[in-house]
């Protein structure tokens, strides 16, 4: 589908016709509110199947796909052996509730993948997930203060709506309505990156702080990375003042490595949370890490926590196949190159035009903004030439390329996308830039 003129409704009208009808069923005719195209305006298109590295709308239209679903599409869509392996789980029923063999299986994957998970609980979302984690640190340390960062979205648990990014970043609401004040004022927060201020934070909440939870590579404010040595100092501040250090590894967790980015920073965090590719698809998160902070969830301990679908053995089917696909030969070696090639092409193709764009890249996870300089936190982010964002997104959008509906999102590529599914991406992108170098109303980046 080559872009042209037509206004985004006469591609698409079946997703038109299902957004007005879903509109009035659920509130924003979502059921997540990052997928409604609150930022960058335009109808939400409703997708009908998905196969490898594509989509198909409802009208037919095919997309090179760069949100695999947020993460968990990482082998490609409709992989044969996944479906292979949740149909023949499916076939012996949906779920126990019982313990089942499978689930010591993918257990045994994810500790052999991230040694410092020395036992870990399987829940059904990486909401579930922050949340549990963060229960289990605050009854482990008698402490009731947690401290995250400006941007990082950790889930929609009450105590971690609070300067969020994701879905809440794009829609303004950092903060939420019915957070009562009495639950928001236990969580701190601090700009990511900013060692000093990092310091004086521990300084002034000394032996209060119960964790500090953090995205390793931030991937809810666009793709914000660490400075070097970053976490040396949170790690060694958390150690100083018994503080359960937390990586939220559910979007980075074997995206941008096997071992997540715990095993490329070379940081032992105290507690790991895990969700989107360990089920391939399906719902399941985790949360895990020392055996001593571990063993205090019930019933082995005294912190209640618990589920109907944890551990659901079709899911966890899915997540088996999915992570021994991707333990593989080359696996995250091709992830590498294909987003290296895809960046390095943006960036060459922006740079053409004269239009500020920087990006950067880890594994199979990706992103860029439209701002001249790099993007160190947040604030940085916001900063980004948004209009520009918007622009790009809605002409790759009518040229077959479907990326985050949002700047505050990272993008995301799996085994399936080929080399000239990217050459496409990049043909796409030119065109896309020279139409928003031409724009009048153009405004140069940050
Ligand atoms: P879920 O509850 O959506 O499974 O996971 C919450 C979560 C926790 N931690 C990190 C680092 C995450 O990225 C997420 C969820 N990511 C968003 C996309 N950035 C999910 C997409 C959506 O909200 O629709």
């Amino acid at each position: 589908m080559s872009h042209d003129s037509r206004s985004p409704n006469n591609l698409r009208p079946r997703s038109k016709a299902l957004f007005e009808e879903a509109v009035g069923l659920m509130p924003g005719g979502v059921n997540s509110p990052v997928r409604a195209f609150a930022s960058v305006g335009g109808t939400p298109v409703f997708m009908k199947r998905a196969n490898g590295a594509y989509l198909w709308d409802e009208d037919g239209n095919r997309y090179i796909d760069y949100i695999t679903s947020w993460g968990p599409a990482i082998v490609g869509h409709a992989h044969p052996e996944v479906l292979a392996a949740i149909n023949e789980a499916a076939a012996g029923g949906l779920s126990f509730g019982t313990p089942t063999a499978g689930e010591s299986i993918l257990a045994h994957k994810i500790i052999k993948a991230m040694p410092a998970i020395e036992m870990l609980r399987l829940v059904s979302s990486g909401t579930e997930a922050c949340m549990s984690a963060l229960r289990v640190a605050r009854a482990f340390t008698g402490r009731t203060k947690i401290l995250k960062f400006e941007g990082c979205y950790h889930g929609h648990a009450d105590m971690l709506l609070v300067k969020a990014g994701s879905g809440a970043a794009t829609l303004g609401l950092s903060g939420s309505p019915g957070v009562p004040e009495s639950t928001a004022q236990h969580t701190l927060t601090a700009h990511f990156n900013d060692v000093d201020q990092l310091r004086e934070i521990f300084s002034a909440n000394r032996r209060d702080i119960a964790a500090v939870i953090v995205e390793p590579i931030i991937g809810n404010a666009g793709f914000i990375r660490p400075l070097p040595g970053y976490y040396d100092v949170l790690k060694g501040l958390c150690e100083e003042h018994g503080t359960v250090l937390i990586f939220d590894e559910v979007m980075t967790g074997f995206r941008v490595a096997h071992g997540g980015y715990q095993s490329l920073c070379g940081i032992k965090p105290d507690m790991t949370v895990l969700g989107k590719v360990i089920g391939g698809g399906m719902p399941v998160g985790a949360y895990g890490g020392r055996r001593d902070i571990m063993s205090m969830v019930a019933p082995s301990g005294p912190v209640y926590q618990a589920g109907t679908l944890s551990g659901n053995p079709v899911a966890v089917a899915s997540g088996i196949k999915t992570l021994e696909i991707l333990s593989r030969p080359g696996a995250y070696d091709t992830l590498a190159a294909r987003s290296e090639r895809l960046v390095s092409g943006l960036k060459s193709a922006a740079e053409g035009f004269g239009i500020p764009f920087t990006v950067d890249f880890e594994g199979g996870m990706f992103g860029f903004f439209f701002a001249k300089d790099s993007v160190r936190n947040f604030e940085d982010a916001k900063r980004a030439n948004l209009d520009n964002f918007k622009k790009f997104f809605q002409l790759m959008l009518d040229d077959g390329i479907y990326l985050a509906p949002s700047a505050f999102e990272a993008g995301f590529l799996s085994l399936a996308h080929s080399e000239s599914d990217i050459d496409a991406t990049l043909d796409a992108a030119r065109r896309a830039f020279r139409v928003i170098a031409e724009s009048p109303n153009t405004q140069a980046g940050r």
